[in-house]
């Protein structure tokens, strides 16, 4: 197979990955396991109460960062760049389900939460090695830079 940190796997649109939202919560703060734990927890309630069965969406994990598309219409509902990524968790009772922090201290943060079609692992470890990509692509830039 292909190496997890080979630059190619994540352009384009990157890998995908079949998957519901659960909904989307403003949170206080950019990091924490606890409150990630009580947002997906608090969206999954909202779902049941409502009614509502979930979107069903695309998750893109590409180089130019997260991508959510209706999976019916194939419509972008939200690109979120890796820089602005501030945390995941994977739910602690739910195999298949996982969340992150999209945001910045000027525009507030919002947690994310997904479930997915298989083990939402897959798509976290997809989220990490594309964070180490993209690190090691600014590296050399910044290396490059130095040399001119
Ligand atoms: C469905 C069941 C599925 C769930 C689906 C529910 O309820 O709990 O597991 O899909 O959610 O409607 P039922 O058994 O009563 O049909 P997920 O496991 O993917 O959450 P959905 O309606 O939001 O798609």
């Amino acid at each position: 197979g292909k190496d997890k940190n080979e630059p190619g796997r994540f352009l384009g649109e990157g890998v995908s990955f079949r998957a519901k939202l659960i909904g989307v919560l403003e949170v206080p703060e950019a990091r924490g396991d606890r409150m990630c734990q009580d947002a997906l927890a608090d969206l999954k309630m909202a779902i049941r109460a409502a009614g509502e069965h979930k979107q069903r969406i695309q998750v893109h994990v590409a180089i130019d960062g997260l991508r959510l598309r209706d999976d019916k219409t194939g419509d972008s509902l939200y690109h979120h760049p890796v820089h602005k990524i501030s945390f995941i968790a994977q739910d602690m009772t739910d195999s298949r389900a996982f969340g992150y922090i999209f945001g910045s201290p000027d525009s507030g943060h919002r947690f994310f939460g997904i479930k997915t079609d298989k083990a939402a692992s897959q798509v976290v470890i997809a989220m990490r090695d594309l964070f180490q990509v993209v690190f090691e692509l600014k590296k050399k830039e910044i290396e490059l830079a130095k040399q001119q």
